[in-house]
């Protein structure tokens, strides 16, 4: 960056600025010093030339001279020539000069004038505060009264004004009014996809300097860290659904770098419906709620959808995605999170390489039972809002590892797919994952609203170093995220709500808008200038330049033929699933399918999983009735092209269970009168101590009496956290215990979904009577032993524990599992 020379003012000497005096009042001067001095405080014209005036003079006068240095200083535009031809390659840095005053590029003469309120009288050079960190707008209310938001003390909270104890409420009550009249306006529009999320804050830490790759300052230093904010979210339903419905989540990060916020909005799925914007109104209204009657909520399983996405087969891969496990994840801890879009990074050389974006969870890749999370949606429609939260809150601080895969437009050259297709992950086989660097999250917002809802994510946040590809949805994305804010939060200002606001600092000539918070000091609001002394002046190649890629072809409507094959990533993501992931993908397409209420939508759904897999196709037919089987549907290639691979171990969640073990994972502990206390405290401290959340469960609050006198407190029951929301169970020894479980309907319940759902039991004692009562098998359907079920006499705490532990940690167990369930 060019370094200021500042003016020297031959012409007058600033003198300093207690306050602005001398107004209209010329000293016994020549008549030029006089015409320069009167001119200075006028607004009509000026003198024609400033340099006549040498001595001391008012501060008008002085700032008109030093304006002149200023201006004099600029004869000509120095940029104009790096517009030009190869010249626009390497934009010039704007020409700057330092004013010899402050008072040069102020606004008023009378800034130095100071108040609590307009400030200090010292003008803040080259300075804008708000680009700084929260605690500015931090607020808290210990030890101050109420007041109105002018300030004012309120006396009276509880009463509206009115015309005699029993009279009118009276107009005049501006206390009542201003309360209501907020409250009336509280809610802003919802975010028209993503309205449902939750949020965090946290960083990035580098790992190595990436500088061969990439510019990008995050990734310039290892050890590096810059902060973010993290929203994760649900794609269709209202800002109040319920967080356990089918369907991709969001997972957007704001990175606020030194040299700018650059936000990376992703999803935990790779790959997404539809290969250009054109279509995304489209997908979003198929998949909403259907517009005549607002139903159904949060969920795709209707007509609308089904009848959109089996006329579209580019959608099917991702759809072989929504219908697996992948959609309803146990915890936004336990997801990964992409890019999806093919991206660039771009070197300090110029030179640029693509890249795409993986999140890895540390907690492992883990999700919910479909019959599962459909009782949570009753049980806790905040599940993963609070799992966040209480994660954060316990200090177990969410953390992903980001790895990349860069690779050349040589490469991608190579590939049976487009990488600018959307529809089309990269396997891992192909190009390998680079970790570069971990992000944790390790503060929850102090207000859900400022933070969470106000936070504004968009695609075109980039910064140097970083570039696009020219993924046709991601284009329409860059235009799409910043739009979408001027509605949802007011105008063009909503960069300058604190949670938008970059640390790095913000000059520019835009200016005012609805709600504008920064007050510009100066008269310049264009570029080129020199009354300014050229400032704010443009970076040059510092600052943010494109990638200068070669285009030359003619404008069309259309895609290029790679993109036409719809399936052979969907038959990869097929293959590559474990046994229970298939019978997943199976049982959801065909619960989805249920819901549709006109066959031909649902047979055409058939044809078109015909062409992933026919085991598919053919069981999800059986599932809906459908005797025979349609044609598959058409496509577009006669000859498709042949994929570099037919499996990838890495897209089953199996792949990554994690290194948390059993850190972070809900355990009921299933107590009744009778109980022994001594073996359930022994749980749930080493549960405790092995970093689970064990919790005593029973049929009410209240205290259990042991069956020796003692006794222990029940933490929640069983009707307000029911087993859906439990990862695992314990039933301590103790024959009363036991017969009072086998006669509660909840207890029956809580133990036979903890079995549907193949989690891990650990029975003790007395309690193993409970199978029988609830009728769980004590094999597999193979007659083979169930890991996950476990059962030790009553003194075996030790191993039972240890046993216990395993299983855990294994998170679920899917040999249990048949369909229709046993129980
Ligand atoms: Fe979005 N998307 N999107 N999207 N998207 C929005 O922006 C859009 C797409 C994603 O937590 C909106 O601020 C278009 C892909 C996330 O606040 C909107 C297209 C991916 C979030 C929008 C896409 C995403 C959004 C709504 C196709 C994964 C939530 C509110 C061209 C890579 C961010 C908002 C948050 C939100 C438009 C496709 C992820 C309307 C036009 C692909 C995580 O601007």
């Amino acid at each position: 960056m060019a370094t200021r020379k500042k003016v020297p003012n031959k012409q007058t000497r600033a003198p300093s600025r207690p306050n602005p005096r001398g107004f209209g009042l010329p000293s016994a001067a020549a008549t030029a010093g006089m015409s320069v001095r009167s001119t200075a405080h006028s607004t009509v014209s000026g003198p024609a030339q400033v340099a006549a005036v040498a001595d001391g003079s008012d501060h008008a006068t002085a700032k008109l001279a030093g304006t002149e240095a200023v201006a004099a200083a600029f004869p000509y535009n120095t940029a104009k020539p790096s517009e030009f031809g190869k010249g626009s390659r390497r934009p010039a840095v704007g020409q700057t000069v330092e004013p010899p005053d402050p008072a040069v590029s102020g606004s008023t003469l009378t800034e130095s004038n100071a108040s609590a309120k307009a400030g200090s009288g010292t003008p803040q050079m080259g300075n804008n505060p708000s680009a700084a960190s929260l605690d500015r707008v931090r607020v808290d209310s210990g030890g101050r009264p109420l007041t109105t938001n002018q300030g004012v003390p309120v006396a009276d909270n509880q009463n509206s004004l009115k015309a005699g104890l029993r009279g009118p409420a009276l107009l005049e009550d501006f206390i009542l009014r201003e309360k209501i009249t907020h409250f009336d306006h509280e809610r802003i529009p919802e975010r028209i996809v993503h309205a449902r999320g939750s949020g965090a804050h946290g960083y990035f830490e580098c790992y190595e300097p990436l500088t061969s790759l990439t510019r990008a300052s995050l990734f310039a230093e290892s050890g590096k860290r810059t902060p973010v904010f993290v929203r994760f979210s649900t794609v269709a339903g209202e800002r109040g659904s319920t967080d356990t419905a089918r369907d991709v989540r969001g997972f957007a990060v704001k990175f606020y770098t030194d040299e700018g916020n650059w936000d990376l909005v992703g999803n935990n799925i790779p790959v997404f419906f539809i290969q250009d914007a054109m279509k995304f109104p489209d997908v979003i209204h198929a998949v909403k709620p259907e517009p005549h009657h607002g139903m159904p909520q949060a969920a795709s399983a209707h007509d609308t959808f089904w009848d959109f996405v089996s006329l579209m087969p580019e959608t099917t891969h991702m759809l072989l995605w929504v219908m697996s496990d992948r959609a309803i994840p146990r915890s936004y801890r336990m997801m990964q999170g992409f890019g999806v879009h093919t991206f660039r990074f771009v070197n300090q050389e110029g030179k640029s390489r693509f890249v795409k974006f993986h999140w890895n969870p540390i907690a492992g890749t883990h999700s919910l039972a479909w019959d599962e999370a459909v009782k949570i949606s009753g049980a806790d429609s905040d599940f993963h809002r609070r799992d966040l939260w209480e994660a954060i809150e316990a200090g177990a601080y969410p953390e992903w590892e980001l790895s990349v895969q860069i690779f050349t437009e040589a490469q991608a050259e190579e590939f049976s797919f487009d990488v600018l297709d959307a529809t089309k992950l990269i396997p891992e086989e192909l190009v390998a994952l680079t970790p570069i660097g971990r992000l944790v999250l390790n503060r929850n917002p102090d207000n859900f609203f400022a933070e969470t809802e106000q936070v504004a994510f968009c695609t075109a946040h980039i910064v140097p170093g970083l570039d696009f590809s020219n993924d046709p949805l991601l284009a329409g994305r860059i235009h799409s995220y910043v739009d979408t804010q001027i509605s949802r939060l007011g105008g063009p200002n909503f960069h300058e709500l604190p949670i938008n606001a970059p640390l790095a600092q913000v000059h520019n000539n835009q200016r005012d808008g609805m709600h504008r918070q920064a007050i510009a000091r100066g008269r310049i609001a264009y570029e080129p200038n020199s009354l300014g002394g050229g400032c704010p002046f443009q970076a040059g190649v510092q600052g943010f330049t494109s990638f200068p890629q070669a285009v030359e072809d003619d404008k069309v409507r259309g895609k290029p033929e790679k993109f036409a094959e719809h399936y052979n990533q969907a038959t990869l993501f097929w293959n590559s699933q474990s046994a229970a992931e298939k019978l997943h993908i199976i049982r959801a397409f065909r619960f989805e399918l249920s819901k549709v209420q006109v066959p031909a939508v649902r047979a055409r759904v058939i044809a078109q999983l015909r062409n992933v897999a026919e085991e598919l196709a053919a069981a999800v037919a059986d599932g809906i009735g459908l005797a025979e089987l349609p044609e598959p549907l058409p496509k577009v290639l006669r000859r498709s092209p042949q994929p570099e691979i037919d499996r990838s171990d890495a897209l089953s969640l199996l792949a990554r269970p994690g290194a948390l073990g059993i850190r972070t994972r809900k355990v009921a502990i299933l107590v009744a009168d009778g109980v022994d206390v001594g073996s359930a405290a022994t749980f749930h401290q080493a549960l405790s101590q092995q970093g689970a959340v064990p919790r005593f469960v029973a049929v009410k609050l209240g205290r259990i009496r042991g069956a020796s006198g003692n006794s222990l407190d029940v933490e929640a029951s069983m009707e307000a956290a029911p087993s859906a929301v439990w990862d695992a169970l314990v039933i301590p020894p103790g024959d009363a215990a036991a017969a009072a479980l086998s006669v509660s309907g909840h207890a029956v319940e809580f133990l036979k979904d903890q079995y549907r759902h193949c989690k891990p039991i650990l029975l003790m004692g007395g309690a193993q009577a409970l199978l029988a009562k609830v009728g769980i098998p004590t094999e597999l359907a193979s007659a083979q032993d169930d890991p996950g079920l476990l059962c030790f006499e009553a003194k075996q705490a030790e191993p039972a524990i240890a046993a216990f532990a395993k299983a855990l940690a294994h998170h679920r167990h899917f040999a249990r599992e048949t369909d229709p369930p046993r129980i």
